[in-house]
C-alpha cells in the first residue's frame, strides 16, 4: 500500500534541444518522461513517499520507456495495464530562450484514453494519505471521464484521504469553454485542496481576484477547505475555510529554462509538506520553492529535489 495515489496520461516528452526554433525546424530532441501528474507522483517520491500512479500504457517502445522511468523514480505500477491496440501518447517540446515553449501533443486515442473504468474499483486505497487529481485526465477521453469519476465515487468512501486538485486547464482537451469551466468546476467541488493558477481562475470563476476565486470554492465546494492560488514568482494565495488568508511570497529565479512542469512542482511541495505534517503555509512554501527549482531545468520533473538538495535550497 502506499502513502500516495494518482491518475493519469503519462507521456514521452521529445524536447527540442535547438534553441528558439520551430518544432518543425529543430532537428535535436531529448526524450524525458512528461504528463502532469506523472511529475507529481515523481517529485513526491523523490521526497520518500511511497507512490501509485494509475494508468494504461500502450505495448510499444514508448510505453516500454515510461516503465522504464518508473521503475528509476521508484513509482508503484500496481494499477497499470498496458494495451496493444493503443499507443502510448507522446509530445514535442519547443526550447524558448523566453516566455512559455510551444508544445505537440499526439495523444488522441491513445492507450490511456481507453483504461478500463471497472478496474478502479480494484484499487486499495488501505492507507494511502493523499490523492492528487488534475484536471487533465477526466478531459482526454469520455473513457477516462468516467474512469475519473469512478475512482471519486472510490475515493469519497474514504473520508481520511486528503485530496488535491489542480484544475490544469486545456482548452484543446474540451468540445468547448462551457463544458471544460462546468466540468473542471464539478470536479474540483470534490476536492479538500483546491490549486488554481490566477489565470485558471479567472476562466473557472470569472474573476482574477485571489480572494474571490478562493470564496467561490470555499462556498460551493462539497468538502473543501483549502484554496491555494498559484500566482508563479510572485508566490501563492491561501484562504482556509475558517477565513484564514494570506500570501506567501515566491522565489525569484535568474535564469529560467523551462517553465512548464512548474505547477506540478508547487503541488509536489505542498503535498509533501502536508504528508510531512508541516502548517500550510510552510507547505506552500516548499511549494513555492520547488517551483522555482523546476522552471530551472530542461524537462518537465528533473528539476525536482530530493531532500538534501530541498534542505540546502529552502533554509
Ligand atoms: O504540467 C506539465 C504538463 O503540461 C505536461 O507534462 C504534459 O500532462 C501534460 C499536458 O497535458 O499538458
Amino acid at each position: 500500500m502506499s502513502d500516495f495515489l494518482t491518475i493519469g496520461e503519462p507521456m514521452a516528452l521529445f524536447a527540442s534541444q535547438d534553441e528558439d526554433q520551430s518544432l518543425a525546424q529543430s532537428v535535436n530532441f531529448k526524450k524525458y518522461l512528461a504528463g502532469a501528474e506523472v511529475n507529481v507522483a515523481v517529485g513526491v517520491s523523490r521526497l520518500g513517499y511511497s507512490t501509485e500512479y494509475v494508468t494504461q500504457l500502450g505495448a510499444d517502445p514508448l510505453g516500454e520507456f515510461i516503465k522504464e522511468q518508473l521503475a528509476v523514480n521508484h513509482i508503484g505500477t500496481s494499477y497499470i495495464s498496458q494495451t496493444s491496440k493503443h499507443w502510448t501518447a507522446f509530445q514535442m517540446k519547443q526550447r524558448v530562450t523566453k516566455g512559455d515553449p510551444g508544445v505537440a501533443y499526439f495523444r488522441k486515442n491513445s492507450a490511456a484514453s481507453h483504461i478500463d473504468d471497472v478496474a478502479m474499483d480494484q484499487i486499495d486505497l488501505t492507507d494511502v494519505k493523499l490523492v492528487h487529481l488534475t484536471g487533465i485526465f477526466p478531459a482526454i477521453s469520455d473513457q477516462a471521464e468516467l474512469a475519473f469519476n469512478r475512482l471519486l465515487q472510490l475515493i469519497h468512501r474514504h473520508p481520511e484521504i486528503r485530496t488535491t486538485f489542480d484544475p490544469n486547464l486545456r482548452p484543446q482537451l474540451w468540445r468547448s469553454q462551457a463544458e471544460m469551466v462546468e466540468k473542471i468546476n464539478q470536479f474540483a467541488m470534490q476536492a479538500d485542496i483546491i490549486m488554481p493558477g490566477l489565470s485558471e481562475g479567472e476562466i473557472l470563476v470569472g474573476s482574477r481576484e485571489p480572494e474571490t476565486i478562493a470564496d467561490f470554492y470555499l462556498e460551493n465546494g462539497i468538502n473543501t477547505d483549502t484554496v491555494i492560488i498559484k500566482m508563479g514568482e510572485t508566490g501563492a494565495f491561501i484562504k482556509t475555510k475558517d477565513g484564514n488568508h494570506m500570501m506567501i511570497p515566491g522565489y525569484s529565479v535568474d535564469h529560467v529554462v523551462d517553465t512548464v512542469g512548474a505547477g506540478d512542482g508547487f503541488a509536489v511541495g505542498v503535498i509533501t509538506g502536508l504528508l510531512d505534517g508541516m502548517p500550510l503555509e510552510n507547505a506552500v512554501r516548499r511549494g513555492n520553492a520547488i517551483g522555482s527549482l523546476a522552471v530551472q531545468a530542461p524537462g518537465d520533473n528533473d528539476g525536482y529535489p530530493t531532500r538534501e538538495k530541498l534542505n540546502a535550497y529552502q533554509l
